[in-house]
């Protein structure tokens, strides 16, 4: 079999150029001692054979014991593991970690300069292994080591939208899936590098199929669905398969997840209902916990889509989303596993922005205590800007997941240069004022059955993610879900640094245009004041949701003679005082409302004077002119990198600026010309043609 070939992302290692720097890791990284025990510390130890020849040019000495050397060493363990690290750090210290927390020292140990990773579980040993690489390969100095590191989210999970045995990944736009399933169990080295990856970020669970289980393209037959069923996945069989995978995440410190049917008790038991108050479908899914935790005793748990876009739910038997979340969660509960319950609903209210609160807020407490209900950050769906949902803050009993999209499903897909890190601050930040002023987002995902998930961005392709640049989604996500309060602009440079080396002007223009990537697209796709969703949903794949189209969702920016814009206030669909005030009231009114969001929540004429005296038409033949000319700037910072940069990657990013530039341009004209024709209102620049 031929070697995979792939790119490195940000684990590239390479050499250390300073001489001095590399002196120094070296006196203390050159022989190394890790702990003999577990999967992890092997991975640790593998991980240490690949990084320090890249990172030093020369192999790292391995230990069985501490060395007996006359240099320094490495010493990687838990305090119990090796009496050199219960020597060199309080216990307290260590044992106040929580799980994934470790510790980074100096110490000198019998008149040697050594370095301690240390941490309660083997979990910590992996991150902190990745945190001391990540030191080295961004220059930082190590002889002063004093780090000490804890999660703030305890659940940060992955969501592969991978549909088993047809090799596609839904939304995912950089090649088909990495898993095999059908080749279960025989592993690919890719694995273990997708692993490596996001141990490297602090991911601690991967959902690995996705959550529509039900494979449900329009005009799929039922055949053709049989066929390609994700839901198989409980199949006896299937399980016994998965657990090559899992053992290779598990060295990872990474829990292995299954996205189930809920008619699972039909589909894969020979069951004639899935109502969850069924006694026979209750025994079900206890006999099938049972024996999933037989083979992966480490398994997470269930994620759920049901009662949505035609997964099957507990609304087909005149249930609600408690009873079938609960249903699942009694047969996780004896194993410790939990059930992701998303609350992406939608289809029976007018705006589907009120939906999913309306839903899912009556039942707050109502949920098993291993239930967690996973909301997307917006109420509509991943859009380039939208409100946070209303539901963060409003069920205070009941664990919640905040789910981003890592995947550019509405930010260009695989050829826009768009990064999402900035747009998730935003989300972690927003006070929701639930419990008083100063209750943020990221406040929400702090209890064990909390957390903040990703849907993920990687397939075959030789850069993983569809566009070298889109590896900063993911690498942004693994940082911002440990640590929601991250200096945004730090874990972008320690991505650019570890991803394209030392050369500052390289670092400093990827850093500008990832940051600055984000308001463009906005500009350009929305007008930037609160539009969405004015996407084609074409039939072609990759068509669908990336190019312009105003006719197809009229709801979603209510454009017409009198003005655009939709009303979610008292007057239209109510939807702004599903907010806490003060936030309700100052959506609710025009002067108030955020610029941002502000035809989000009212229809207004188009002439309608903004603060600084522009009307809001003449706003958006701006924004989404400002949207284009940004990207023609952005792509020009690119091209500047010629040379700096390897030819294929710099090539790569080139061409889909140039894409980039060609579609923003689309976008713009689709949308100008749309607000011109509705408007009957000429842009004041000339620039927008007359119909
Ligand atoms: C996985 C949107 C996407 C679908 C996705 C769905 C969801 O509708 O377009 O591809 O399905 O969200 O999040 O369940």
């Amino acid at each position: 079999m031929p070697t995979e070939q792939y790119d490195d992302c940000w684990l590239r290692y390479e050499r250390v150029a300073d001489d001095a720097l590399r002196d120094a890791y070296r006196r203390r990284c050159r022989h190394a001692y890790v702990a003999e025990k577990s999967p992890e510390c092997s991975a640790v130890r593998d991980e240490l054979r690949r990084a320090v020849p890249g990172l030093l040019g020369e192999d790292v000495h391995l230990w069985q014991h501490p060395p007996t050397t006359a240099e320094g060493f490495l010493a990687v363990g838990t305090p119990d593991d090796m009496a050199m690290i219960a020597e060199s750090v309080p216990a307290e210290a260590v044992e106040d970690l929580v799980d994934g927390g470790y510790l980074l020292r100096s110490v000198e140990w019998e008149g040697q300069d050594c370095l301690v990773v240390t941490a309660p579980t083997d979990r910590g040993l992996v991150y902190g292994t990745f945190h001391l690489l990540r030191l080295m390969a961004t220059g930082e100095p190590v002889d002063d080591l004093d780090v000490r590191e804890e999660p703030a989210t305890p659940n940060r999970l992955l969501n592969q939208w991978d549909t088993p045995f047809r090799g596609t990944v839904e939304r995912g736009y950089g090649g088909e899936s990495i898993f095999d399933f059908d080749r279960l169990p025989d592993l690919r080295d890719r694995y273990e590098d997708y692993a490596r990856l996001l141990a490297s970020i602090g991911i601690n669970g991967i959902v690995v199929n996705n959550v529509n289980t039900d494979y449900y393209p329009r005009g799929t037959t039922t055949e053709a669905a049989q066929e390609f069923d994700g839901w198989r996945l409980l199949e006896s069989r299937r399980l016994e398969d998965l657990t090559s995978l899992a053992s290779v995440f598990r060295r990872y410190g990474i829990r292995t997840y299954l996205s189930v049917n809920f008619a699972a008790p039909m589909l894969v038991g020979d069951l004639d209902t899935a109502d969850p108050l069924d006694e026979d479908v209750r025994a079900w899914w206890r006999e099938k916990a049972d024996e999933v935790y037989d083979l992966l005793p480490d398994f997470g748990g269930f994620l759920v889509k049901a009662d949505s876009e035609g997964q099957p739910g507990p609304y087909d038997y005149d249930r609600d989303h408690v009873d079938g979340a609960n249903a699942i969660a009694q047969a996780l509960d004896p194993h410790g596993g939990r059930v992701w319950w998303r609350a992406f609903v939608y289809g029976s209210h007018e705006d589907r922005a009120v939906q999913a609160y309306d839903t899912f807020e009556p039942l707050d407490g109502e949920f098993a205590d291993n239930v967690t209900v996973q909301i997307k950050n917006g109420p509509i769906d991943f859009q380039p800007r939208e409100p946070v949902s209303t539901l963060f803050g409003a069920m205070p009993e009941t664990d919640l997941g905040l789910e981003l999209q890592i995947t550019q499903e509405y930010t260009g897909q695989g050829v826009h240069a768009t990064y999402h890190l900035p747009m998730w601050t935003e989300v972690f930040d927003f006070d929701t004022h639930a419990g008083g002023a100063g209750t943020p987002v990221k406040s929400f995902f702090r209890d064990p059955g909390e957390g903040v998930v990703g849907v993920g961005n990687v397939g075959e392709d030789h850069s993983w993610t569809g566009h070298y640049l889109a590896q900063a989604n993911l690498y942004a996500f693994g940082r911002a879900a440990w640590n929601p309060d991250c200096d945004a602009e730090a874990v972008t440079t320690e991505w650019a640094e570890q991803t394209f080396g030392a050369d500052e002007e390289v670092v400093e223009t990827v850093v500008e245009i990832l940051h600055d990537s984000l308001e463009a697209c906005i500009d350009y796709e929305t007008g930037g004041l609160g539009l969405m969703h004015m996407m084609h949903n074409g039939e072609e794949y990759l068509e669908n949701h990336y190019y312009p189209s105003l006719e197809e969702w009229p709801g979603y920016h209510g454009a017409s003679e009198d003005g655009i814009g939709v009303d979610r206030t008292s007057t239209g669909s109510g939807y702004a005082a599903q907010y806490r005030d003060p936030v309700a009231e100052r959506y609710e009114s025009p002067e108030t409302c955020p610029e941002k969001y502000l035809l989000f929540f009212h229809h207004l004429p188009w002439d309608y004077e903004l603060d600084d005296g522009t009307t809001v038409v003449q706003r958006l033949y701006d924004n989404c002119y400002d949207g284009v000319d940004e990207v023609r700037r952005l792509r020009d910072r690119w091209a500047a990198l010629e040379g700096r940069v390897d030819e294929r990657r710099h090539r790569h990013v080139a061409e889909r600026f140039e894409e980039q530039v060609a579609q923003a341009e689309r976008w713009r004209d689709v949308l100008t010309e749309r607000f011109r024709d509705c408007s009957g209102v000429p842009d004041e620049q000339g620039r927008v043609p007359e119909p």
